[in-house]
């Protein structure tokens, strides 16, 4: 018999959700509520989210919760989303235009242009954060001319801005904070000299506050909207997806890398103290924040990216491909034949991923993929191969060896994708919870209600409560 309810929506760049959490003292057991459609839209020439639509669709998955359950049980909702993309509002709290996503090109060559300024070792030693094009602090100095910033009294994180449509209060979450490259990663604090230094706006940057805060209740009208019959409490939670997808991760110890997989594959380990060397520098490993201190020292690989941009093409070309379509497919093409690099620059931005990845292959002297079998296979090959890479380089950088790889995320269920990891890296794989972005935005909720003591506890619940399953490295397989 459930016990209390907790609500988690999780939007990624793909797709997002509102789960329920049914908490009956011993598991908490995940059901979907509403699944809908994320993607970026084209506007005035610019690759922009869609927030309204999905502010609508945050309040149909309540509602549907609200018609569907016995909603005296629900105690608490909390949200995550992608890192790194903002809104702006103006002084009486609207927004400013769309806000710009990640993948838009205006942020080409911006980090040089930053670099003249603060020079790069500095913003890494002060930041801890990997170079990324879109890391925050370059797209707000891609605009640093435009009138959208001059217009600008408050900048919200995506799972900030919908907490204040929640409940009014403009506030910065610690661990999605820690992507924008304006926080100092020792002291967790706004590293406010950086905008200065760049002669962007400082007074824009909301309060910070921690994972586990309570934001208040929801406010009346979003309450009536939802069909609610009284004032759910907000809990900030690990607001970056990715610390969430870590949090819910069961067994994570000193001994696993995670792979969180999805759009991307973030790729790295759990510590206590940011590393910040010349070493992990010229890696270019991050140190983003984790829920209750914990350091996600990670690399950010392209990941299912490639393959979502591929499937978009081949169902423009007319076919209709599921994931199981497309895995089955590679499993069959003959295996090692080409190899890309995920991380090479053309394949960040929007476009024809099967002619980047032909043209890659040719230009590198390759056998050129032609199928959707081939193109797939090396997509998956390549990205495991990139696993192995970063996982061993982890090890290196951190001392700590590595026996097992926890993947999690909506890659987790590609079952080729998973054996391939194995083979490649040589290690164990334990993949799944799917959902465990959901699960860790549920168990901070849960702790912040008291249901347990501490992650170590509540990690344990989620290991009682979600599938798992184990890949063993093949002998003699392509490594
Ligand atoms: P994000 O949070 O970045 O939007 P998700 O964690 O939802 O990403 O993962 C989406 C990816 O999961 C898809 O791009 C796809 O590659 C993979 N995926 C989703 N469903 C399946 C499935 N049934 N089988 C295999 N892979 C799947
Ligand atoms: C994954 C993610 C990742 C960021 C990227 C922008 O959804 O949050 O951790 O680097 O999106």
């Amino acid at each position: 018999r459930d016990y209390a309810h907790i609500l988690a929506v999780d939007i990624g760049a793909s797709s997002g959700r509102v789960m329920l959490g049914r908490w009956d003292g011993s598991h908490i057991a995940l059901e979907e509520v509403h699944r809908f459609a994320n993607g970026m839209l084209e506007r005035d020439g610019h690759l922009v989210w869609d927030v309204n639509r999905l502010w609508r669709e945050i309040q149909t998955g309540v509602r549907r919760y609200a018609t569907w359950e016995n909603q005296a049980l629900l105690v608490s909702i909390g949200i995550d989303t992608w890192a790194v993309d903002y809104a702006l509002l103006d002084e009486r709290g609207a927004l400013i235009g769309d806000p710009y996503a990640y993948r838009d090109p205006r942020n080409e060559g911006i980090a040089e242009l930053v670099d003249a300024i603060i020079p790069p070792e500095e913003l890494y030693e002060r930041t801890g954060l990997q170079r990324l094009p879109f890391n925050t602090l370059y797209q707000l100095y891609a605009e640093r001319d435009g009138s959208r910033l001059a217009a600008a009294a408050t900048l919200l994180l995506m799972p900030d801005l919908f907490h204040f449509w929640l409940t009014g209060t403009r506030v910065a979450e610690y661990t999605n904070a820690t992507t924008t490259m304006v926080l100092d990663a020792r002291q967790r604090a706004w590293a406010i000299d950086l905008l200065e230094r760049l002669g962007l706006p400082t007074h824009i940057l909301p309060p910070l506050i921690m994972p586990g805060s309570r934001l208040g209740p929801l406010l009346p009208e979003v309450q009536n909207a939802v069909g609610l019959h009284r004032p759910i409490e907000v809990i900030a939670v690990g607001t970056h997806d990715t610390a969430s997808a870590v949090a819910g991760i069961p067994g994570l110890d000193a001994h696993s890398a995670y792979i969180s997989s999805g759009t991307w594959s973030l790729v790295g380990v759990e510590r206590t103290e940011p590393l910040i060397s010349a070493e992990a520098r010229q890696l270019n490993v991050t140190n983003e924040g984790g829920v209750y201190g914990a350091i996600r020292l990670l690399k950010n690989v392209s990941g299912l990216w490639l393959l979502q941009e591929c499937q978009r093409r081949w169902n423009e070309e007319g076919r209709r491909l599921t994931w199981d379509d497309i895995i089955a497919q590679a499993e069959a093409a003959p295996p090692l034949r080409s190899l890309i690099d995920p991380d090479a620059p053309e394949f960040l931005a929007v476009g024809d991923m099967p002619a980047r990845i032909r043209d890659y292959c040719r230009r590198t002297g390759q056998s050129v993929p032609e199928t959707v079998g081939e193109i797939a296979r090396c997509c998956l090959e390549s990205l495991a191969l990139r696993y192995q890479q970063v996982i061993e380089a982890l090890e290196r950088l951190t001392g700590q060896p590595i026996t097992t790889v926890r993947i999690v995320g909506g890659g987790s269920q590609n079952t080729l994708l998973c054996q391939l990891t194995a083979d490649a890296c040589r290690r164990t794989v334990v993949a799944g919870p799917t959902e465990s972005t959901a699960l860790g935005n549920i168990l901070v909720q849960a702790i912040t209600m008291g249901y347990f003591p501490d992650l170590t506890t509540a990690r344990q619940v989620a290991a009682a409560s979600a599938p798992q399953r184990v890949y063993t490295p093949r002998e003699g397989a392509a490594q």
